[in-house]
């Protein structure tokens, strides 16, 4: 598939740190000392509705990464999926009448236009679960062989106690295990399985769904963590840098993943960071497709709000936190954009070398997005009471802001 166009990075005087990221995997922060090329995996949207506030704050965070490694001067491997085939897409093209590959096309399209107006940096491959399939079918011909697999009325499942690493992703025990399996798309109560949690790896065919040819597995399609495992192991290797998405893909589909890609290759671990995003609310709740309680992008997009003041709004969050989007959030953007460009709209200004090197420093410290936005803030400030004679100093915060922050002042 293809991605979205990529906005500019301006190039900044000096040079980034190394970034500092909590990893769930090993419970702590660690200092992530890349190859000159860096790579990450994020997990992308099943496209059956619209971008929400939700996805975008996580995009953001993994976009935060990208620029604070080509910072450093390093190029940055980038890998997504989009999950173009799985329950939820086909079960909303039936309930409303429209072709599944139709709906996927369109929001797919729906979420290029709203990262690419949130000006997040694309990502080199950006791969469908169906395109992958013919990469994932001797995966689980290979997992399936080496008994780390089995089959159960014509659908394969992953066995999680084939992996001596299981559980070390997301480290939660047995029973929250199984019902978070339940919630998010497992089935521990099916009768046959081997262990509750084992997911499944390949699906045989159901009457009225679409099918595959899947060579010695019969006509069927893939399982939701073997399609992230295929595309990241066909494009990045093992031991890559940062696999990432929301918190609620620690369990069970990172953890499943990492699982499948340790026993597939006897190597430990996938990534050298598991990093997850928060979750945004509304009225309370998760912002959810299934429940319905969603602010859309595009929506705001249409209403006339300019993106950079939805990417002020999600940036002004810390990435690890929950928080919940309300019309004040929006608001204190708006207003924030407005200070900070008329700031950088004078034809000169206080000396802003130290700025950047705050901004630096608030990012490579576990993505600390808010650090960074007061920081911009007290300049601002001092910049809009005083009358500084710098004439290099507004074009400097304005590259620094759009090359770190992703924001075009
Ligand atoms: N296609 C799979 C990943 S392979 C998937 O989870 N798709 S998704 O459309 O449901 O979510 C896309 C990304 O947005 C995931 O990283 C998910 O964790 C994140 N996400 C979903 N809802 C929220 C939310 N309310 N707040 C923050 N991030 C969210
Ligand atoms: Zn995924």
């Amino acid at each position: 598939m293809h991605a979205w166009p990529a906005s500019e990075v301006p190039a900044l005087p000096g040079k980034g740190r190394d970034l500092k990221i909590h990893d769930s995997a090993t419970q702590g922060t660690i200092t992530l000392a890349p190859g000159p090329v860096a790579r990450i995996y994020v997990c992308g949207i099943t496209p059956y509705d619209a971008t929400h506030i939700g996805h975008a704050a996580t995009y953001n965070a993994f976009d935060l990464v990208q620029r604070v490694w080509l910072d450093t001067k390093r190029q940055v491997h980038y890998v997504q999926n989009v999950t173009d085939v799985d329950d939820p897409l086909l079960e909303r093209a039936l309930r409303d009448g429209q072709d599944w590959t139709e709906l996927a096309e369109r929001e797919t399209s729906l979420f290029r236009e709203d990262m690419t107006a949130l000006r997040m940096l694309p990502p080199q491959h950006y791969i469908g679960a169906v395109e992958a399939i013919p990469g994932i079918v001797p995966l689980v011909e290979r997992l399936r062989d080496a008994g780390a697999a089995y089959e159960l009325d014509g659908d394969i499942y992953f066995s999680v106690e084939s992996d001596p690493n299981f559980g070390q992703v997301s480290h939660l025990d047995a029973q929250a295990m199984r019902l978070l399996s339940a919630e998010r798309g497992g089935d521990p109560d099916r009768a046959g399985k081997k262990n509750p949690l084992d997911p499944m790896l390949w699906m045989a065919a159901r009457p009225g769904e679409p099918s595959w040819d899947g060579a010695s597995l019969g006509r069927g399609r893939p399982g939701w963590h073997i399609e992230c495992v295929a595309i990241a192991l066909d494009h990045l290797g093992m031991g890559f840098d940062i696999q990432g998405g929301g918190s609620d893909l620690a369990f069970p589909h990172h953890e499943m993943g990492a699982s499948h890609a340790q026993v597939l290759t006897g190597e430990f671990p996938m990534a050298k960071a598991y990093v997850h995003a928060g979750m945004v609310a509304l009225h309370g709740e998760k912002m959810s497709k299934s429940k319905g309680n969603l602010v859309f992008v595009s929506a705001l997009r249409r209403a006339g709000v300019d993106p950079a003041a939805i990417r002020l709004a999600l940036l002004s969050h810390h990435y690890r936190a929950d928080w919940e989007w309300t019309d004040e959030v929006l608001a204190e953007a708006v207003a924030r954009l407005e200070r900070w460009r008329a700031a950088v709209s004078r034809p000169d200004g206080l000396p802003a070398d130290a700025l950047v090197e705050e901004i630096r420093e608030a990012l490579v410290n576990d993505l600390d997005a808010p650090g960074a936005l007061a920081a911009v803030d007290r300049w601002v400030d001092a910049q809009n009471a005083s009358d500084g004679d710098d004439e290099s100093a507004p074009g400097l915060v304005s590259r620094a802001v759009d090359a770190l922050l992703g924001v075009a002042l």
